[in-house]
């Protein structure tokens, strides 16, 4: 089991989440996905045959630009959404 962090572009509310979530299990040898809306971040647990580039490439395909990044970068990345927890700003 591994970890990929990504930051994902795009998400505005609660769909977007389970599109995100969907596009990312999709990927075979995903397990857990984990997916945070105010920060943009998606945390999956996966087996070594799902591989980051993967997983961005379905999320681009879905029209979620995603980017890996470093655990570090997850708290600097909290709180930057436009969104921050409304509920219907995905208009
Ligand atoms: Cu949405």
């Amino acid at each position: 089991m591994k970890t990929i962090n990504l930051t994902v572009k795009g998400m505005t509310c609660g769909n977007c989440v389970k599109h995100v979530d969907h596009a990312i299990r999709s990927i075979s040898g995903v397990q857990q996905v984990d997916i945070d809306l105010k920060s943009a971040i998606a945390v999956v647990q996966s087996s070594e045959e799902a591989t980051s580039a993967l997983i961005i490439k379905a999320l681009n395909e879905a029209g979620y630009p995603s980017m890996e990044i470093g655990p570090e970068v997850k708290t600097s990345l909290a709180n930057k959404s436009c969104c921050m927890g409304e509920s219907n700003c995905c208009n």
